[in-house]
């Protein structure tokens, strides 16, 4: 007995454009759901999720782990990316080709042509997790987009402006949901609201993000 979680057929992905510069690719990864969250579980046999500390020594509630060429780190030191996994020491894991294939398909729907993430940060969100509006900007090169995917349990994703001060507009990504911000949008600051609890039949009680950069 195999679960049934579209009866036929997925649904079919919809386009909705947000601000210029990014659009949300609804359901567009619900077809490789199962697969992604296979990768995952890889990856994170390699590299444990664990709650990263801030400079300011303060536990973030979402918990992470990467892949690819170069990892996002946070400690005392500050914010940056760096080739290897500092609980391991080691390389961190490569990033699965279900990963690069998919990262590469949303940004080009979405007029990204031949994108190359070297680095993807996996966040898992359990209830109570957030994440509070900042700009992602230990990348080099901003002209290279962001790709996002939601798996597992719904959350409301919120963006602003281009300063911290700008009100925030509130967007709800669930289960297959591919945001790609580029161009204009690249900077803006955005976050996600609590997670609040449920079950997911893929996921349990978390909600998983996906974020493919370039980092270098
Ligand atoms: C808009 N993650 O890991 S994904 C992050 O749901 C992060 O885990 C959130 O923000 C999450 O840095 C939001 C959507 C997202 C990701 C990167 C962006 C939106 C973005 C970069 C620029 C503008
Ligand atoms: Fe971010």
């Amino acid at each position: 007995m195999t679960l049934d979680l579209f009866g036929d057929q997925p649904p079919e992905p919809t386009v909705e454009p947000l601000v210029e510069g990014a659009v949300v690719l609804r359901n567009f990864a619900l077809a490789d759901a199962e697969l992604l969250l296979e990768a995952i579980g890889t990856v994170a046999s390699e590299a444990p999720f664990r709650h990263m500390r801030t400079p300011g020594g303060h536990a973030m509630s979402a918990a992470m782990s990467c892949c690819g060429m170069l990892g996002w780190v946070t400690d005392s030191r500050g914010y940056r990316y760096q080739e290897h996994d500092p609980e391991s020491g080691r390389a961190w894991p490569d990033m699965p080709e279900a990963f690069l294939k998919l990262a590469g398909s949303a940004a080009e729907a979405a007029g990204f042509e031949g994108f190359e993430p070297d680095a993807c940060l996996i966040n898992r969100y359990q209830p109570g997790a957030k994440m509070g509006l900042h700009q992602d900007k230990d990348e080099e090169d901003f002209s290279q987009p962001i790709v996002s995917v939601s798996l597992g349990l719904p959350i409301v994703f919120q963006f602003g402006g281009l300063k911290r001060s700008e009100r925030p507009v509130r967007v709800p990504l669930g289960h297959g949901d591919v945001v790609v911000w580029g161009g204009p949008a690249r900077m803006r600051y955005h976050g996600v609201l609590t997670l609040k609890a449920g079950e997911h039949p893929l996921t349990g009680p978390y909600r998983y993000n996906l974020t493919f950069r370039r980092a270098r």
